[in-house]
Parts: C-alpha cells; structure tokens; sequence
C-alpha cells in the first residue's frame, strides 16, 4: 500500500480569508442574514463551488456581539435547490491499492443519492454555545421554507465567548452544514477588555477549521463540486482537504509580535489534534490557551504536550506569541488525529510524518504563518483571567439527581450503523427481569434500564432550573463521541476508565445489555485524565472509548425544551440525539 498520496492542490498558496464582520452595535442590535446559494472558490486552481451560506459566503460573516445586548436576526431562507453537493457512499472501502477510498477526491465509484439532489433548502438555525430561549434555540424540527423568514431574538445575557451559527435540520444537519451553512458569533464583554486581549483585526484572527472533499472529471482533474462521500465501512465523511475559513491550506502572514487565534472546529466528524511546527520541531511552547467553548478560563494554560484537540464544534481562544521571529520564518500548523478518532497519542514531536491512509488522515498540513518584517510587539498575559466561575460545589453534586446516558453502535444489516443515545433509568435488583445495564465497582452495582432509544422518545430528562444535575456519558463505543448540551455550559467533573462487555444482540432497537466495571480494560492505554483546558465551562465534551464522562450542569434561565446531542453530525443525524425539558422547580409537583 501507498504510504502517501500526492497533493492534487499546492498548500500555502492562498491568502487566509477573514470572513465580513457583522458588528451588532453598527445596526442597533438588529441583524438581517439571508441563507442564499452562492459561489465559492476554496482554492487558487479549483474552478468555482456551488455552495448554500449565510449571505451566500463560506464561512458566513462573523457576527460580533456585546454581552447583555440583545441582538435580533432575521434569517431569512432563499435557498433555492438543489442541494449543491453529490452525497455518495462509495461501493468499497478500499480502492485496488489498498487505500481507502475516503481519502481520493471524487466519488469513487459512487452514485449521487438522488434523495439528497432533491433537497429545496428547509432550514433552521441554532446558535451553538447560545444561552437561548426555546423559541429562537432552533429547535431541529422547527423549519422554515424557502421564501420564509425566522426572526429570532438572542438576549446575550452571557459571557464573552465564541459561539458559532449553523444549520441544524433534523436527519439532514450533515448536509447543509456541510453546503455551507456555517458562520461564526463572537460575544464580547468588559472584562475581557479589561485584560487587554486583541479584539479585531489585524492580532484577533478567527479560524474555522472544516474538511472538505471535492468532484473529479473524466481526467481525474479536481472539479469544484463539493463531495460528501462515505464509505461501507465508516459512516462519517473524513475528506482529505483540511480547509480554513474556507481556503484549503491557505497561508496568513504574521508580524512578529502576539496574536490571538479564535479556533473552532466546525468539521462534520473530524477530530485535530493541532500542533504548530517551525524548523522540523513543535513548538508548541508558542501557544497558550486562555479560553474554551464558552469564554475564558481561570488562568492560561499550556497547550497538552501532544496538541491541541478539538472535536467537532469544541472552540479554544489561543494566544500565540511570534514576537522572536525573524522576517521569513515559517511554521506550520498540522493535523495528527487519525479518523475515526479513538483518543490515541501521537507525539507532537513526530507531527510531519503524521500521514496515516488508514487513519483518513492523508495531508496532516493545515495551514502557514509566515513571519514579515515589522516592529516586534509583544504583550504579556495576566496570571488571572475568568473570576466568574468555580467548580461546582461538591455538596451540591452529592444532593444533584444523576443522570446516566450509554452511547452505543448499533449494527443494521444492509445499511449504515446506527449510533444511538440510551437514557437509562436506575431499577431494583428485585426488578422484573428484561434487559439491564449494570454498572459496578467492588463496592456496589447500580442496575438500570433502558427508559428512551431514540429522539422521539417520551422525554425522561426534566432538570430544574438553577439546580446542579451530574450526567454520566457512558461511551460503549470505539470512538471519541463529543456530546453537546444546548443552553447552560456545564463542568467536566471526572473521567473515569471503564471496561465493558456487551452480549451478542445486547444492543437492540430499543433495549440494551451491557455490563460495565469501573476498572481499567487491560488493553485500553489511554490516559483518561481531564486536560487544563477543559476545566472551563464547555458545551462539548470528548467521551473517548473505554471510558465515563461526568459532568456538572445547571440550567439556569430558561424552561421549555432543548436537545442533547453527539456534535457528530452524522451521528446527531441518525439518532445520537434527544431531548429535555427544563422547568422551574414549584412546577415539578405538578408533573405526572
Ligand atoms: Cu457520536
């Protein structure tokens, strides 16, 4: 087998676009932003795209917003179809050498799903990391036609954070989001000014990092037609092209001084794990993170010493210093996370030979910054940064009621698999018999059942307002899954290592088997530990394989009802999703 594929496009040749600014404050708070198709051009010798966009650019423009000032937007819908994109499941895994087939442009002996082809652009918006009220949250089944219009209203009664806005059309969020529909929001408040981080151009830089693949013609030669293309043995589309702010590979030039990068992964499925190299070592040392999904930490931290990771929609603020380096310097910021993504360590060190066909991971590269002469600028970060918040307090989470969610992979014959979310509820162990889920360790064995499968399920989750709730993610798949509360951030509370074992036909369609130790499973290596940069308040978090996720959440403001989900989007499509209910407490009596 190849060990490498040839770059059918030159990296590092076109500029890093920065998407409009849409500043509320400049138009009172009131915003309008059609969904319209438009053309892209996603590289210097790629012909044109055909994309869907929020004001028809990929990305849309990036709003920018003050904290406790309300913004209105009127989303206007005037897509008109076809969807433009070939959507494909290739025939085989595998072309003749070997290679899997998701890492070739085209379509690989694919046909386009005509199913898809027919889509007219119904479409919903969600403001992913907003604390939202119902209404105007984006609820998946909530659509508004072509020709319609939503106007929605976001109070911005939160910290300054980068949040992003994105379709998210109950079965079909893989598809437009992939189209285009995608854009960042950026909320900004007192006391990050207070700190004096860089707020705009040209040292506050936004990165929206995707992936993308693109059509071949008769010759082989790439077409600008946007290709979603998955394969018989995994159901997520990992294209080869890593774009940014909608150039693949593209290139920024840096003065020598200090920038702040706004990072977001707004990939359907893929993982990064991002390591920044100059001179054939990682210097890593370069990046300090002072922020994460919604807004900053307590104090900097070090990037992990492997790279930075980020599943898809986890956001990271970065402060990057290159106020040391000559004019002419240039380093590169690379990709090591091979997909699926399963949480394995790659060492950063090793980051240019991180090609792994197997992996999906064909061209690591990212992007360049390229150093220009200037006056060196350097600025100093404060020691203290977020004073808002603490961890929540550990005699609240004892009193919290418990939530416990398995994440499973259901195998379908003749059609894709079905990961799914089951909310399980404890039972007695006098309980009649049925299928269980049990969770032990030497001490105790809590039995539980399963109490919803799917999305339409009755709702089992009524968490009330203003309460702690610690929700248990119990991953009982191969795969990093990260899951995505909507309204309140919470806390990570603990990772713990599990070892799990599933009867054959234990994962039903609506039931499920499984027996689960909170011990360490002897192959599993794995670390489990909680990084430095996800002690902040999150609204994704990374379940890894083997493992339980606890996290600390309290829903503060707003009751009605809200979705949970795997930011996957091909696993939010196909049933990673469910919803809550949340309520003000005198109102809990009242519930049947
Ligand atoms: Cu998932």
């Amino acid at each position: 087998m190849t060990a490498t594929l040839t770059k059918p496009l030159t990296p590092f040749v076109d500029e890093l676009p920065v998407p409009r600014r849409l500043v509320a404050a400049e138009h009172d708070g009131r915003l309008t932003v059609s969904m319209r198709s438009g053309t892209h051009r996603f590289h210097r010798d790629l012909p044109e795209s055909k994309v869907w966009g929020y004001d028809g650019t990929v990305p849309g423009p990036t709003v920018e917003a003050e904290r406790g000032r309300p913004v209105t937007v009127e989303w206007i819908d005037e897509l008109d179809g076809p969807l433009p994109l070939a959507v494909t499941i290739a025939p085989s895994a595998t072309d003749a050498d070997g290679v899997p087939v998701q890492c070739h442009p085209g379509l690989s002996g694919g046909s386009p799903d005509e199913k898809v082809a027919a889509l007219s652009g119904h479409a919903v918006v969600h403001l992913h990391g907003g604390l939202t009220p119902a209404s105007y949250d984006g609820w998946t089944e909530n659509l508004v036609a072509p020709g319609q219009t939503a106007v929605f209203h976001y109070p911005m009664d939160q910290r300054a954070a980068l949040l992003w806005y994105h379709d998210h059309v109950m079965g079909i969020t893989k598809y437009h989001v992939y189209a285009g529909l995608a854009g960042l929001w950026i909320i900004r408040d007192q006391r990050e000014r207070e700190l004096g981080l860089p707020e705009g151009p040209p040292f506050e830089v936004p990165l929206l990092i995707q992936d993308r693949n693109f059509g071949t013609d008769g010759d082989a030669a790439l077409t600008g037609h946007v290709v979603h293309k998955t394969d018989p043995e995994v159901m997520e589309a990992f294209p080869p092209f890593t774009v940014v702010n909608g150039k693949v590979w593209p290139v920024l030039d840096v003065q020598p001084a200090t920038y702040r990068f706004r990072v977001l992964n707004g990939s359907n499925a893929r993982t990064y794990r991002l390591v920044l190299m100059h001179d054939g070592r990682s210097e890593l040392d370069r990046i300090t993170q002072i922020g994460t999904d919604h807004g900053l930490l307590r104090s900097p931290v070090a990037a992990p010493a492997d790279g930075l990771m980020l599943a898809s929609a986890e956001r990271a603020d970065l402060i990057v210093d290159f106020s040391d380096l000559e004019p002419g310097s240039e380093l590169t910021l690379l990709n090591t996370a091979s997909a699926p993504f399963d949480g394995a360590a790659f060492p950063a060190a090793h980051a240019e030979s991180a090609v792994d066909l197997d992996g999906l991971l064909p061209y690591p590269e990212v992007m360049r910054l390229r150093v220009v002469a200037a006056p060196s600028k350097r600025r100093t970060l404060p020691r203290d940064l977020a004073t808002d918040f603490e961890p929540p307090p550990p005699d609240e989470l004892a009193a919290a009621p418990r939530r416990a969610i398995a994440l499973v992979e259901r195998e379908l014959e003749g059609e894709p698999n079905m990961l799914t979310m089951r909310e399980l509820a404890p039972v007695d162990a006098e309980d009649t018999p049925g299928p269980r889920v049990t969770v032990t360790d030497d001490a105790q064995t809590i039995r539980y059942r399963t109490a919803a499968a799917h999305f339409e399920d009755a709702t089992t989750f009524f968490p009330m307002l203003g309460e702690y709730e610690l929700w248990q993610l119990i991953n009982l798949t191969g795969d990093t899954h990260p899951i995505h509360l909507h309204l309140d951030p919470f806390q990570i509370l603990v990772r713990r290592a599990i070892s799990y074992a599933i009867p054959d036909g234990g994962i039903e369609d609506r039931h499920l088997t499984a027996t689960v130790r909170l011990e360490r499973h002897p192959d599993d290596d794995l670390d489990h530990a909680i990084d430095d940069n996800e002690r902040g308040l999150k609204d994704t978090i990374r379940v890894n394989p083997n493992e339980i996720v606890e996290i600390g959440v309290r829903f503060t403001t707003y009751s009605r009802r809200f979705m949970y989900h795997c930011h996957i989007l091909e696993h939010e499509d196909r049933d990673m999703m469910r919803p809550f209910v949340t309520m003000p407490a005198e109102l809990m009596p009242f519930m049947a």
